[in-house]
């Protein structure tokens, strides 16, 4: 296969390690902190978790390790969306398990946890390692959404752990598939297998994060993808004048992204689902916070702007929020009936029997496009798949009939004309930044780490991420500890909560103090491409977000 320019020179690229773990294997001690709880209902995932429950924080310092030179075989698995770093999670896992082992051996399981159900795999050579090395995309051995789940794919995860002779499986991925994985550890353990589960924290949505997990990796290679784009538009709209420009950008429940991007890039309007939700802001209220940018700018001559709208906003606005919760529990306890409805017109029929009053009232009050939206398929999660609502597209078509109205009042005289765009596939699988190879490297090698010392439900962990890569702290945290029981298809189950936007927390406060400057004035920021060769401050800085988050600047 033909290969670019950059990717040959980026196979050559050395991704920069904790200095712990560039000792030989024989001189990496892990040390353990204290017992560990779950973040809530202790007493029932006590009880879920009997094996798994309650383990201490792991941490690796120098010292003698008594395990190592094992010879292991480890099964890897990358699940869910997308997140540039993936081939280097792989890259760190191979690289530390050739390092204390010649013979051991690392083996892919092809597209996602499905791989493991069905036991697909590819043996991971050196050969195949080097074509992928500091690469984007997980095209190396693929990824997909099975969520393993009932007792025939845990009993066929497990004949495949059997049959494989796996020490160990990684999964490589988000909140959904990192809960998987502490429910794999522990029947693993209750079956009497002896094969360990480590999870790595992975999704551009920046949403697996806590005091131990300070960022999931890919969130700074997406953001940096996505604000070069932003800059771009805004040079673009600050150049011809004439259109405001509506971005949707990935990140399907928190604002992460978004806000990140705002900071990077400061356009005239960011929104964040989770103050939308804290103050309980109906459409109707977000659509006059946009108008009053748009106006004030057409006094002042300025009739273009930049709007950033994360795309779970929808399940954010209360009343959206209320239909949506209506509409997940209709189709899915009603699935075999609403299946049968023949179009649209039929499933509106159907549903203004159905919904409550008030939420009839919203799903009628919807453009059809995004009335039809919200009715696709939901993923195996049962997660409603807001990349595919159009979210830029019912804004701007309030907004320009708000505008309309307040034209006939005489209270805005400017020009409206927008477009609209939505980033999110575009920035899953780019080359990795400086920071997400390393960082990726990092938790791939720390993961085997954690194998050696023969830990189990454990997630992968790197910290003290602002300072540089040598300065790291590597190391493990029990995922029963990132764990609460939430209402999911019904019923209570224990699942990794998520991380939203903290709206006390210093990247909010930050933009917070901005936005009013930003809503009026032309304040754009253009970041540029990400830059792999070069000098350090241009190439080797962690997202704005994580630096507030440490109180650097
Ligand atoms: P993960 O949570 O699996 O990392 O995926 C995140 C994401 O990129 C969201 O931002 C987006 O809503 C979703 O995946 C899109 O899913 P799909 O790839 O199935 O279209």
């Amino acid at each position: 296969m033909e290969i670019s320019a950059l990717q040959k020179a980026r196979y050559a690229y050395e991704p920069k390690l904790p200095a712990v773990l560039t000792a030989p294997v024989e001189e990496i001690a892990v040390k353990f902190g204290a017992a560990t709880e779950s973040i809530a209902d202790q007493k029932e995932l006590k009880a879920l978790f009997k094996n798994t429950y309650g383990k201490p924080v792991a941490k690796f310092a120098a010292g003698k390790n008594e395990n190592a030179g094992k010879k292991l075989i480890v099964g890897v698995i990358l699940s869910g969306g997308q997140a540039p770093g993936g081939h280097n999670v792989i890259a760190g896992i191979f690289d530390g398990l050739k390092k204390g082992n010649k013979a051991s051996k690392l083996l892919g399981f092809l597209g996602g946890p499905s791989g493991l159900v069905e036991n697909k795999t590819v043996e991971i050579t050196a050969k195949m390692m080097n074509e992928y090395r500091n690469t984007g995309g997980f095209d190396m051995i693929g990824s997909g959404r099975t969520k393993i789940e009932t007792p025939e794919q845990f009993a066929a995860s497990l004949a495949t752990a059997k049959a494989l002779k796996l020490d160990a499986v990684v999964v490589i991925g988000g909140d959904d598939s990192n809960t998987n994985a502490a429910l794999l550890a522990e029947y693993f353990i209750e079956q009497k297998a002896t094969t360990q589960v480590i999870g790595c924290p992975k999704t551009i949505d920046g949403d697996l994060k806590n005091e131990h997990i300070e960022t999931s990796f890919g969130f700074d290679t997406a953001c940096k993808t996505y604000s070069e784009l932003i800059g771009n538009i805004e040079r673009d709209a600050n150049s011809a004048k004439k259109y405001w420009h509506f971005i949707k950008l990935m990140g399907r429940s928190a604002s992460h992204i978004t806000l990140e991007c705002g900071l990077q890039t400061q356009p005239n309007i960011t929104l964040v689902s989770e103050e939308v939700e804290a103050k309980k802001q109906s459409l109707a209220t977000i659509v006059d916070q946009i108008c009053d940018s748009v106006c004030k700018r057409a006094d002042a001559g300025l009739n273009f702007g930049v709007v950033l709208i994360p795309e779970g906003l929808v399940e954010f606005v209360p009343e959206m929020k209320k239909l949506i919760a209506e509409l997940n529990d209709l189709m899915a306890k009603e699935a075999d009936e609403f299946a049968g409805l023949k179009g649209f017109e039929a499933q509106a029929e159907w549903l203004a029997k159905k919904l409550s009053k008030g939420s009839a009232a919203t799903f009628a009050s919807l453009p059809a496009e995004i009335a039809k939206q919200l009715l696709m398929d939901r993923d195996p999660h049962g997660n409603v798949q807001v990349s595919r609502i159009e979210t830029e597209k019912l804004l701007m078509g309030m907004v320009e009939a708000r505008l309309s109205v307040l034209k006939k009042k005489g209270t805005y005289k400017g020009k409206f004309s927008s477009l609209g765009h939505f980033f999110g596939y575009e920035g899953r699988c780019a080359f990795p930044s400086n920071f997400d190879a390393d960082y990726c490297y990092a938790l791939g090698f720390s993961a085997f780490m954690l194998i050696n010392a023969g830990l189990t439900g454990y997630l992968s962990s790197v910290k003290n991420l602002t300072a540089p890569a040598a300065k790291w702290i590597a190391g493990g945290v029990p995922l029963t500890m990132m764990m609460n029981m939430e209402q999911r298809h019904g019923s209570k189950k224990p699942v990794i909560r998520k991380a939203l936007v903290e709206l006390e927390g210093k990247p909010f406060k930050t933009f917070e103090a901005k936005r009013a400057e930003w809503a009026e004035k032309t304040c754009f920021l253009f970041p540029g491409a990400i830059q792999y060769y070069g000098p350090a401050e241009v190439c080797d800085q962690p997202t704005k977000t994580l630096k507030l988050e440490h109180n650097k600047k």
